[in-house]
């Protein structure tokens, strides 16, 4: 008998990566997916491919806000392992919707463990929480470890920390197999388009075929621990096969900030950034193509790493500014994860080096841009 595994955020960039990796080792894959006006599984079909849906992937419409869905679901599936990764998931989002984040993010973990517990699944079903970096938020040690304390600087961030615990609690309570993986930032190219990679990999994509005139960010110095999500699902997986449960970092051990990032990605084209200024005056400028959103200069041809920006005509401009409006109430300055437990115990260790992680989501940015 393959293994049933359930999946709530299946829709979500981690859920498409795990999805895909559960299903190339055989398993049997059940996912939790909201109603939409439009059917949300475009990353799961970049990903897993149409066939997948007809024998081995199965999706059922439910809420993480819903106890009585998330109850006959667990029951009715009775899976082997879950893997919860539903979540309000965006932490500057959060700080405008603390309620409904508590309620998903914390409230909706409560909801799993507890729906196992009624379905007396306690001895058979492995559950993976999927915690956060953000509960470190004002670091109190470099890098942090499984023993750091804990110190969340938005609703996101605490609603994790009471899904953090309600785990540790349902393991040390009911004896269940419960096990968090405090995962770092893990990016891709299916990584939603309202972070920060994601939002800096598409504008970059887009300056570099003039379609647009500038990036406008937050905080250019926050750092960040950023390792490919294709790599850290991998983690969850070994986590839930572990002799024990347990609690795990998994992070890359590396950081970089967010401008380090765009020095990166524009130089993924051969194209030099120029830091200017300081706080909210601080711009990038480059030489790049002259903005033309509408073509209206024929010349203009796509940009392509073989061919390079080729007869394009070309100015030198601002292409990143500062945006007060991207800032946050409280911001987490520095993350940097120490991942040596998980190297020890699981033998997990991040396979995508920072510069690969940035190519790669350039690539898929520019091969999106439309043909001109
Ligand atoms: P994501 O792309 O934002 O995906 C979130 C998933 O949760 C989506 O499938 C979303 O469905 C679903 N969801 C949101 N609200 C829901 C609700 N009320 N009921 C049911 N499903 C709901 O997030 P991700 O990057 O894949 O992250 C996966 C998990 O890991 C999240 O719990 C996140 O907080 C956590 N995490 C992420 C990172 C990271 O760097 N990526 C690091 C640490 C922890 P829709 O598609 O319908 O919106
Ligand atoms: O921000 C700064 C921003 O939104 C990263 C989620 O997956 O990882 C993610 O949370 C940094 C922050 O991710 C912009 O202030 C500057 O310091 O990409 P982000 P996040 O907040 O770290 C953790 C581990 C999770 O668990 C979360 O679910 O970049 N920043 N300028 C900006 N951020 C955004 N989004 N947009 C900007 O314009």
């Amino acid at each position: 008998m393959p293994k049933k595994a359930f999946i709530t955020g299946i829709t979500g960039q981690d859920g498409a990566y795990l999805t895909h990796l559960l299903l190339s080792k055989g398993y049997e894959v059940h996912g939790l997916m909201r109603r939409t006006s439009q059917f949300n599984v475009a990353r799961l079909m970049e990903l897993c491919g149409g066939t997948a849906f007809e024998d081995k992937l199965f999706l059922h419409y439910g809420d993480s806000t819903d106890s009585l869905n998330i109850t006959t679901l667990v029951e009715d599936i009775r899976p082997d392992e879950i893997f919860n990764l539903a979540a309000q998931s965006h932490v500057k989002v959060s700080f405008e919707m603390p309620v409904y984040t508590c309620d998903v993010d914390a409230l909706g973990t409560l909801r799993i463990l507890e729906a196992v517990r009624q379905a007396h699944l306690t001895d058979k079903t492995h559950v993976y929480q999927a915690s956060t970096s953000e509960l470190f938020g004002k670091v109190h040690e470099i890098p942090q470890s499984e023993s750091t304390p804990f110190h969340p600087r938005s609703p996101y961030g605490v609603a994790k920390l009471f899904a953090y615990w309600m785990t540790v609690n349902y393991r040390e309570s009911y004896g269940m197999f419960a096990s968090n993986g405090i995962l770092f930032n893990h990016e891709s190219p299916f990584r939603g388009e309202t972070f920060v990679t994601r939002k800096i990999t598409m504008a970059a994509a887009r300056i570099l075929n003039g379609l647009q005139e500038r990036l406008e960010l937050g905080n250019m110095d926050a750092k960040r621990d950023w390792g490919h999500a294709r790599d850290f699902v991998e983690a969850m997986w070994l986590i839930l096969q572990h002799d024990e449960p347990g609690d795990f970092i998994i992070a890359t051990g590396e950081q970089h900030s967010v401008r380090e990032f765009v020095t990166l990605a524009f130089e993924y084209a051969g194209v030099s950034i120029r830091w200017e200024g300081e706080g909210v005056n601080e711009v990038g400028i480059a030489r790049v193509p002259v903005y033309s959103p509408n073509r209206e200069n024929a010349s203009v041809s796509r940009f392509k790493p073989e061919t390079g920006f080729g007869n394009t005509p070309m100015e030198e401009r601002v292409v990143v500014s500062v945006n007060p409006e991207f800032f946050r109430p409280a911001e987490v300055e520095t993350l940097l994860g120490n991942p040596a437990k998980s190297r020890q115990l699981l033998g997990w260790e991040a396979k995508t080096s920072f510069p690969q992680l940035v190519q790669e989501m350039m690539d898929y940015d520019l091969r999106k841009i439309p043909i001109l």
